[in-house]
């Protein structure tokens, strides 16, 4: 419906705005469009960077890319725009990311509603007036009937506290924090710490600028070959043309890529066979390899077989015995972990400017005034990269220091871990929406397609609380509880909850609670509950001033949504 046909309905309080929503990458500048440009609200977005792009605004290390392939890692709601927009690789790259983000911008008009340069400090729901109240770090306070956080997953970087960081005379980076100027390493030590996603795809640009690489990895981990190239003439013209299908796919898929995860079972497979699959995919390359069978994150024995395979393809390329036996002495199922994939990484081991450190071996002990110090040596550096990941899922959210009803912090019950319903809603939380929350899909798919199911879901829910004169709508703490079991129920048939240093467990960061947070059901499935829900006149959720919970203290909020913390 176009903006301005509709019924502006109930604004409760007088609020400034109709809605405030956090952060303009992917989520943000979707949630804008929605709510402004087709339900005719006014909206203020508040970004910290200066430009649009979330993720891709601050991830600039050298060689930053999607692990997602380009014809699915974008917006799908306007075939115009698909059509309008060319990826030039099969994987798209940090700042073509951010060319395509403007494009989206200025397309819908959207730069005009967001306040850049400007950090959320605080939100608090005033009860008596029935809005939210946005302090700014530029002193200003906010009020909203509705507040979005669309602040992304992997947004609070994780700088690990090694002793003596601060007296290190050389410089230090974090990959989610890269000086857009960008750091000249020429002539340069350089130590990376960190092997996950990230460490693998930024090593092999570190090394070919360094003039010396040392990389301490303290978990081995598989990869498998992106193979990026540049798409041809022909593939671009197709990508195009399947428009139809390509949405249709990402939105029916497990995972929200455009490829279905096949139902063979590995064990069922004869080896011979399995092995042929498995070649296969290792020359096809990218995430599609832990699509190959259907029973890899389900059976640890299925598992073996791909992990076996990849843990041999390491010793293959890695020349140095020593260092192929510390990069494929792997502790976990692959895929268990976030499965990175990546360009010439286990050969960048076989170039001479290149050392590996197996802190298993020799744990880092300090940051010293010319490196690195473990309990075996010092390592001299000029330059550290921490390729040491963020305070996923929850980090963002808890940072914006939210208070609900009766002046509740979302820190304090979440103490135990993540409290919601959907990953979309919390209780005690009304009026707050939480785009690809701690217990929905979120990192677990192509975030692009869990984004624009949940900026839907939620403007949805939105124009159906106006049409209806509902004025608030809150997540119901037993609701929440039932659904938390179920996150759990889910990824405890999966491999997932088993891997020590996960951040899908919130285990990589010290002191943080352990909890399995994303929804492991699958895209299409947890697609489903949603839309029924919102058919159904959104049960599970407490509609208007009922607020049966009104009243509730911490204790008994916590208490009430016992078992919605996916603990294992
Ligand atoms: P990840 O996947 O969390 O990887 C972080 C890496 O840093 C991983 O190898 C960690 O080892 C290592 N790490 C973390 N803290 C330390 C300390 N204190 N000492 C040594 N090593 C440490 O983050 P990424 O940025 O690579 O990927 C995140 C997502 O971004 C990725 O999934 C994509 O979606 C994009 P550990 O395994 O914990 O032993």
């Amino acid at each position: 419906m176009d903006a301005g046909t509709r019924d502006p309905g109930a604004r409760p309080g007088g609020a400034e705005y109709d809605a405030v929503i956090v952060g303009a990458g992917f989520a943000g500048l979707y949630q804008l469009h929605l709510l402004r440009n087709r339900l005719g609200l006014r909206v203020h977005v508040i970004e910290a960077a200066e430009g649009v792009g979330g993720t891709w605004w601050w991830n600039r290390y050298p060689g930053a890319r999607c692990d997602s392939e380009s014809l699915s890692y974008c917006y799908f709601f306007s075939p115009e725009l698909y059509a309008e927009w060319e990826w030039s690789e099969r994987y798209p790259g940090q700042e073509e990311i951010r060319r395509y983000l403007d494009l989206v911008t200025e397309r819908f008009d959207l730069r005009r509603d967001i306040r850049f340069s400007t950090r959320v400090t605080g939100a608090r729901r005033d009860d008596a007036a029935g809005l939210w109240i946005v302090e700014t770090d530029k002193g200003e306070r906010i009020t909203a009937t509705y507040l979005i956080t669309a602040v992304g997953c992997l947004s609070s970087a994780n700088v690990p506290k090694i002793p003596g960081l601060d007296r290190f005379e050389g410089r230090w980076y974090h990959t989610g924090a890269w000086p857009h100027e960008g750091v000249d390493l020429s002539g340069k030590r350089v130590g990376q710490i960190g092997t996950g996603s990230t460490g693998i795809q930024v090593a092999p640009v570190l090394a070919a600028q360094a003039e010396h690489l040392t990389i301490f990895q303290r978990t081995a981990n598989y990869s498998v070959p992106a193979r990026n190239r540049p798409l041809t003439p022909e593939e671009k013209r197709r990508i195009r043309e399947e428009y139809e299908e390509t949405r249709d796919l990402v939105r029916a898929t497990t995972n929200g890529h455009a490829y279905h995860i096949s139902a063979k079972s590995a064990l069922e497979t004869p080896p011979d066979e399995r092995r042929a699959l498995y070649d296969a995919a290792w020359e096809t390359g990218g995430l599609r390899f832990r699509t190959v069978f259907g029973d890899l994150l389900t059976s640890a024995e299925a598992n073996e077989t791909a992990a076996s395979y990849l843990r041999e393809k390491i010793r293959d390329v890695v020349e140095d015995p020593e260092k192929a036996r510390i990069l494929s002495d792997i502790d976990h199922p692959y895929a268990a972990k976030r499965p990175p994939i990546d360009t010439d990484y286990f050969e960048t081991f076989n170039r001479d400017n290149v050392d590996l450190v197996d802190l298993r071996a020799e744990p880092i002990e300090e940051v010293t005034t010319r490196g690195v110090r473990t309990s075996a040596r010092e390592y001299p550096l000029d330059v550290i990269v921490f390729a040491t990941g963020f305070d996923a899922l929850t980090g963002p959210l808890l940072a914006l220091n939210i208070q609900g009803r009766d002046g509740i912090a979302l820190r304090d019950f979440w103490r135990e871990g993540p409290r919601t319903l959907l990953g979309l809603q919390i209780p005690g939380f009304p009026n707050l929406f939480t785009v690809t929350g701690p217990g929905s899909p979120s990192v677990l798919t192509n975030m692009p397609v869990s984004i624009e199911q949940h900026a839907e879901w939620i403007a949805d829910c939105i124009g159906w609380l106006r049409e209806n004169g509902v004025s608030s709508i809150e997540a119901s703490p037993e609701a929440a509880a039932e659904w938390g079991a179920h996150v759990n129920e889910v990824a405890n048939r999966t491999l997932l909850p088993t891997v020590k240093h996960s951040w899908y467990l919130g285990a990589n960061v010290p002191g943080k609670p352990r909890a399995f947070m994303p929804y492991a059901g699958g895209l299409a499935r947890y697609r489903k509950i949603c839309d029924d829900v919102a058919a159904n006149g959104y049960p599970g959720f407490v509609l208007g001033e009922k607020k049966p919970a009104a009243d509730a203290s911490l204790t008994e909020l916590v208490a009430a949504t016992e078992g919605v913390t996916s603990r294992v």
